[in-house]
């Protein structure tokens, strides 16, 4: 069978690894053969990530930390690579939602989705580079966009902003560290079945909004982005950067 998305041999660090989308991603790159460092802000709940990442014969690092702490970051990293000898693929989920019209939305709860969802992913990807850059090893990062790439959905003001911000921090990335074997891409979702739209799930209208706006009809499944996350972590996309791959349903396809 091809190597082309085999990951064997490769370390792979996923933010958000403790539920949804980041343990779903977590647990297909071991399936693929990368060992995972695991990241989010809870011990407990990553160490249950870790069991199933496990199963499939693969190692796992188990390193809680708060990404909000978005200075502390650089010496977060550090101390990954110093147990790890480097990361290979660097996979940011970790984010958080604050659902108001934008009339209505606090400066406070602004700043609080702009620094996890977009500051903290540049500086990681800063600290995740440097690293690289100076072993002489190539390096392949993920970003976890969204629909709100590219619309808005109202009530997501500040979420939709940081997603606009890692879909342009993606290609700016991208342009910038092609030259040092680096390549940025980023999957952005359409409507997954999480914790994170769980209080659309149980709104009827928005349930019902969902699966008529999606020509497949239904939610996705945080599983259903592993392929496309393999895929742009592997040789699979050796000549691909800077592109972001839409895992929606048809969403955007559909007028
Ligand atoms: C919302 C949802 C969306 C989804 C996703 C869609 O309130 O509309 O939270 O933002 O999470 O980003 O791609």
């Amino acid at each position: 069978m091809s190597s082309l998305f085999d990951l064997s041999g490769k370390i792979a660090l996923v933010t958000g690894a403790s539920r949804g989308i980041g343990k779903a991603l977590a647990v297909g790159l071991a399936e693929h053969g990368a060992d995972v460092v695991l990241v989010a802000r809870t011990k407990e709940a990553l160490d249950r990530t870790a069991v199933e990442v496990e199963a499939h014969g693969r190692r796992t690092w188990v390193k809680p930390f708060d990404l909000a702490h978005v200075p502390q970051i650089p010496e977060f990293y550090r101390s990954v690579v110093e147990e790890t000898g480097g990361v290979d693929i660097l996979v940011n989920v970790a984010g958080i939602q604050r659902r108001a019209l934008a009339l209505d939305l606090t400066l406070e709860d602004w700043n609080e989705v702009l620094e996890l969802n977009l500051s903290a992913v540049f500086v990681l990807c800063q600290a995740f580079a440097r690293e690289r850059i100076g072993s002489g090893k190539p390096g392949r990062i993920i970003n976890i966009g969204s629909l709100m790439c590219e619309g808005h959905r109202p009530t997501t003001v500040a979420y939709t902003a940081s997603k606009g911000g890692i879909r342009q921090l993606t290609k700016a990335l991208a342009v910038e560290w092609a030259r040092y074997d680096i390549r940025v891409n980023a999957v952005a979702p359409g409507y997954i079945a999480t914790e994170m739209t769980q209080p659309l799930r149980d709104n009827p209208e928005l349930d019902d909004w969902v699966r008529r706006r999606a020509p497949m009809g239904r939610w996705g499944e945080p599983r259903e982005l592993v392929g496309a996350v393999v895929f742009l972590a592997s040789e699979a996309s050796s000549y691909v950067t800077g592109h972001i791959l839409y895992v929606d349903g048809g969403w955007l396809a559909n007028l």
